[in-house]
């Protein structure tokens, strides 16, 4: 895919020539790569990567770059904003944060029951996990069981093949996420799947068959289904999409020069039918526990620049760790989901609706009118007394 562009291109020099450190090799990392905690080999790696940055010369990425490492560095300035966070998601209710322009209310945008949001993203990148680890953030109870199947050999298995529901919490009839099957190395299989849930809505237990799957794959999900043909489950439109990626495989393939991961994203994240208006997907990396604090934020910028959006606020690193950061991260990926599907709400199509709101302009057109045809009145009075002075004058 993707002509002859390679991975690489997309990447600055400075990114290209890094070396990448996989789940396999993490007892070949050199002691500036270790994981994120707060230790002084961190600070060492944080100062090390920024001096090596200042290479770069071009500073405004040079700017992104420093803003990314400190924002992995400096810790307690945002730990006050968490529960503060967390408390907005949890007393959320669908248009809530409706805005209202354009002389808009509330009552004009078709506001659902429940905010959804569409999970997608390559085989293996972490859909699965991510679900869980949300729920975690929301769960009193920490030793609950996983809700979502995760798969440890992706080889062994098929990966998440049908739509899974998930309210968070548990409890909530208010915001959903919902599991899907991985993206393909087809882009004809993505356009159909994707088009469909966008358009048609998502709705529970559905199945994710593809284009190219082969008769025994069709079966083998086909064999897996434990319900009738009727489903219960509601049809949810989806108002906001996260893509997810693996932090990991995107440093393997730069490394590599393999642009099939790379390209698969670009062309997924380019799909029209996933962005509302101007609004593209929110993007999660994930695996960035198997990274260096410099190789996370490079990874971040290098997809920020990929894909043109702000890698500070529309991309969020959420590795599956237990840690205050990556609560922060999932709260703050929720919450800028949530203001964005709000402020994309389609309007109402109430055709009663619609009528009043016709009636109603022409009323004000009328009423426009009314003014001028009085206006036009009082002139034509007032030119016909004149008239009539001028008549009695010169008589
Ligand atoms: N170290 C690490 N491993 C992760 C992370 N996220 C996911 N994994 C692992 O990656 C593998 C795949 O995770 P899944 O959550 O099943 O990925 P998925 O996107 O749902 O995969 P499909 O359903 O096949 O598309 C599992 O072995 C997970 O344990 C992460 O942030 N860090
Ligand atoms: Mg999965």
């Amino acid at each position: 895919m993707g002509g002859g562009r390679r991975s690489s291109d997309h990447l600055p020099e400075e990114l290209a020539d890094d070396g990448v450190i996989s789940s396999q090799s993490s007892s070949d990392r050199h002691p500036d790569d270790s994981p994120l905690s707060y230790s002084p080999e961190i600070t060492a790696a944080i100062a090390a990567a920024a001096a090596e940055e200042e290479v770069c010369d071009n500073p405004p990425r040079r700017k992104t770059y420093n803003e990314l490492l400190e924002f992995y560095s400096d810790p307690p300035a945002r730990k006050g904003t968490l529960r503060e966070t967390k408390d907005l998601i949890l007393r959320h209710k669908p248009g809530d944060w409706i805005e209202e322009v354009g002389g808009t209310t509330a009552g004009d945008y078709e506001v659902s029951d429940c905010t959804t949001l569409l999970l997608i993203g390559p085989r293996g990148s972490g859909k699965s996990t991510l679900i869980n680890r949300i729920t975690r953030v929301f769960e009193d109870d920490q030793s609950t069981p996983d809700r979502a199947q995760v798969s440890h050999n992706l080889s062994a298995t098929l990966g998440t093949c049908f739509l899974q529901e998930y309210m968070i919490p548990r409890k909530s009839k208010s915001l959903c996420i919902y599991d899907t099957r991985s993206l393909s190395s087809k882009p004809s299989d993505n356009v159909e799947l994707l088009q469909c849930w966008m358009t048609r809505g998502v709705s529970h237990g559905e199945m994710a068959i593809r284009q190219s799957d082969d008769i025994m794959t069709r079966n083998t999900i086909k064999s897996m289904v434990r319900q009738g043909v009727f489903s219960p489950c509601k049809k949810r439109v989806v108002n906001f999409v996260i893509l997810v990626v693996n932090g990991v495989t995107i440093l393997e393939s730069i490394h590599a020069k393999d642009n099939g991961y790379v390209d698969i994203l670009l062309e997924t994240f380019k799909y029209p039918f996933l962005s509302f208006k101007d609004n593209k997907p929110a993007l999660v990396i994930t695996h960035g526990d198997e990274l260096s604090i410099s190789q996370r934020a490079r990874v971040r910028l290098y997809l920020g620049d990929l894909l043109g959006i702000p890698p500070l606020q529309q991309i969020f690193d959420i590795a599956d760790t237990k840690d205050e950061d990556t609560e922060l991260a999932i709260v703050g990926m929720l919450r800028y989901c949530i203001e964005h599907a709000d402020r994309n709400l389609p309007f109402n199509q109430n055709y009663l609706l619609q009528g009043q709101r016709i009636f109603h302009s022409m009323m004000e057109m009328l009423q426009g009118y009314d003014t001028i045809l009085e206006v036009t009145v009082i002139i034509l009075c007032i030119i016909l007394l004149l008239l009539r002075g001028l008549v009695n004058f010169i008589q």
